[in-house]
């Protein structure tokens, strides 16, 4: 965890809650311990956050060597070891001081080219090998005894066969090597809704970025010390061959084994095959859920505070969404970025839904960040950023495609630029951050207790149907329509890009289990929530018939956020359609924003006979779920089937 600077010099405080919640104290706490509302800035008590603290040692150091603070951990480290059989173990404090002796020892080994130290400093580029550059659908696996639970949403391999197969890559694979070890915790470190794991990885690459984007060394341990649970993650690069390479999943084990890649989701094993493939398998049995989802709060011109969650396939703007800056001619609106990729969802007891962002990082798309899409971002990465497959100019400054200036000289493989061999900077490149870099950080981002939310929002890239916004027509509804997430594909996994695939809740490759059982448990969650959050869908990707973009987006996606605002308020109302509940022209604020009226018109149109083959679609679709598969969500698609026989009559 960046945050203190100690090595073996730091004497390790942690400050306790006064009357607060332990770690591992159930839900409730948090509430007696808050004032019970959680809304807003007046509910933000940064004093109640137990944040670990660093402490100059005025006497000898007293903390106890890592290795001895957990005995389940030790005992596995030492089994791992025995397999891999690395040159050396290190332990990750996870300090600033560790991670720069790591920086500074891959840039001994040619791993890292220190950038321009005038324009990026403390920046960094990394170049992958040009066989591993995104995250592998094809080759991860979710191993569950029955092969039903992990559904036909998911590559299925039996337990005993993926153990027996990933234990021959790992024998021995660590020789000569370091094996480090990461404890981490995903989410703030005394949030009852966080929870910890370990990463095994032979690649300071990997540990490094680790340290970024979790909560990462002894406060970590500790935290696993006291709840006596871990994600076991355990990542070899092997010789990074994809002929070898595999991304495992054992819901039922709590573990990862992932070996063959060094590559974002593949191997930062906090973040997708944790955060999103167990965590989504834990939620369950736990009763919460594990979105691919940012989360960003959004305070109004009369100082209302909402926070919303919104769920976006890979590469669809979630990181510009999470950071967006209010346009000039919408005065006085603040955004706050709570998280960018992934959302913890935990009923409260006050019947609302809370959330926290389990990441403390950004692992976002580099290509197309500028001032004018992302001056967040654009800010956020011109220092102690770790770039990788990003181009050069001569100067040493990071390009990429969507820079207004530079010229680059050398490509993400560092060959001499060549226009005919592609992109400079390869399209999944990626920036590596603090979240404490962002401009617009949210303080309840370190909440305990998490953010409250008052609407969910999905969607996807459509050239066509799906209008620029609509409103589930309850939580049941809402349901399918998450479910029906069509877009199309991106360059964050390796395949095809720019094909239309069904891609429900965002979280066709993160689902840690069969889709049907997870809408089950949508349904049911929704059930216990006594102040549900409403549900919507919007799709900023709309094209006219010559393939231009209908809506500005960015920045001014703000107008649609602000009517969906209005409609949690109860201040609009809003025309029926059959597919749900659509803004009427006049209640989108458009001041200052030149859309022609008939692009609008556009935007907002439903029309019944691309609906009613869509729907046909949804329900062949969702009907190879068998019988597993919720008849809740059959019944809604019928009811919205009707509505549209209606809206074409009428
Ligand atoms: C990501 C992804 O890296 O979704 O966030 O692929
Ligand atoms: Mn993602």
């Amino acid at each position: 965890m960046r945050g203190y600077t100690g090595t073996g010099a730091a004497l390790y405080v942690s400050r306790g809650v006064s009357g607060g919640a332990s770690p591992a104290a159930p839900q409730a706490a948090w509430v007696v311990a808050g004032n019970g509302r959680g809304e807003g800035r007046a509910a933000y008590e940064p004093g109640r956050i137990r944040q670990e603290e660093p402490r100059m040692a005025t006497a000898a150091p007293l903390l106890s060597p890592l290795s001895q603070l957990s005995r389940a951990v030790s005992d596995w480290v030492e089994s791992v070891r025995a397999l891999t059989q690395p040159a050396g173990v290190r332990w990750c404090e996870g300090t600033d001081a560790e991670s720069g002796e790591l920086t500074s020892r891959l840039i001994r080994e040619g791993e890292l080219t220190r950038l321009n130290p005038e324009y990026f400093p403390g920046c960094h580029l990394y170049r992958s090998s040009p066989s591993d550059v995104a995250r592998v659908e094809h080759l991860t696996y979710i191993c569950t005894r029955s092969r039903e639970d992990a559904g036909p949403n998911n590559n299925w391999m039996d337990p005993g066969e993926a153990h027996a197969k990933m234990r021959e890559l790992f024998t021995g694979c660590m020789r000569g090597r370091t094996l480090y070890v990461i404890p981490y915790c995903m989410g703030p470190i005394d949030s009852p809704l966080s929870r910890c794991g370990v990463e095994i990885t032979d690649s300071a690459y990997v540990a490094l970025n680790m340290m970024t984007m979790t909560r990462a060394g002894r406060p970590a341990l500790e935290r696993i010390a006291r709840d006596g649970k871990f994600v076991r993650g355990l990542h070899s690069i092997g010789e990074l061959d994809p002929n070898r390479r595999f991304i495992m999943h054992f819901p039922e084990e709590l573990a990862i084994e992932s070996f063959g890649s060094g590559y974002g989701g593949n191997a930062l094993l906090g973040k997708k095959c944790h955060a999103l493939r167990i965590a989504s398998w834990q939620a369950r049995s736990e009763g919460w859920l594990a979105e691919h989802m940012l989360i960003v709060g959004l305070e109004s011109p009369k100082g209302e505070t909402h926070y919303i969650a919104c769920a976006f396939p890979s590469a669809c703007g979630k990181t510009n969404l999470a950071m967006l800056i209010p346009p000039a001619s919408l005065p006085g609106w603040k955004v706050f970025t709570v998280g960018d990729d992934i959302a913890w969802l935990h009923p409260g007891p006050d019947g609302r839904l809370w959330a926290i962002n389990p990441e403390a990082g950004y692992f976002g798309v580099v290509p197309g960040t500028n001032p004018e899409t992302n001056r967040n971002a654009y800010e956020m990465i011109r220092r102690d950023t770790l770039f990788t497959n990003v181009a050069l100019t001569a100067d040493d400054q990071p390009w990429w495609e969507g820079l207004p200036s530079g010229v680059p000289v050398t490509d993400w493989q560092g060959r001499r630029y060549d226009p005919s061999r592609g992109p400079a900077a390869h399209p999944n490149s990626r920036f590596t951050v603090s979240a404490k870099r962002n401009p617009s950080y949210s303080p309840r981002a370190e909440d305990p207790r998490g953010v409250p939310i008052s609407a969910l929002v999905f969607g996807g890239r459509r050239r066509e149907v799906a209008p620029l916004v609509y409103e589930a027509r309850d939580w049941p509804h809402g349901v399918l329509v998450g479910a029906s997430v069509a877009s199309e594909t991106t360059a964050a996994a390796v395949g095809q890009v720019g094909v239309v695939r069904r891609d429900p809740m965002a979280m066709q490759p993160f689902c840690g289990y069969n889709f049907a059982d997870y809408w089950r448990h949508w349904l049911e969650v929704g059930a216990k929530l006594s102040r549900r959050p409403k549900i919507f869908h919007v799709n900023w990707f709309r094209r006219n018939a010559k393939g231009k973009f209908l809506w500005p987006g960015f920045g001014e996606n703000l107008r649609v956020l602000a009517w969906m605002l209005d409609r949690c308020s109860g201040r609009v109302p809003a025309a029926e359609t059959g597919i749900g509940l659509l803004p009427r022209p006049e209640d989108l604020n458009m001041q200052g924003l030149s859309v022609e009226a008939a692009s609008l018109r556009a935007l907002l149109a439903v029309d019944p006979v691309l609906w009613r083959k869509e729907m046909a679609d949804i329900r062949a679709y969702l009907e190879k779920f068998g019988s597993r598969l919720p008849a809740e969500l059959l019944a809604q698609i019928e009811t919205t089937e009707h509505g549209l026989e209606n809206l074409a009559a009428g």
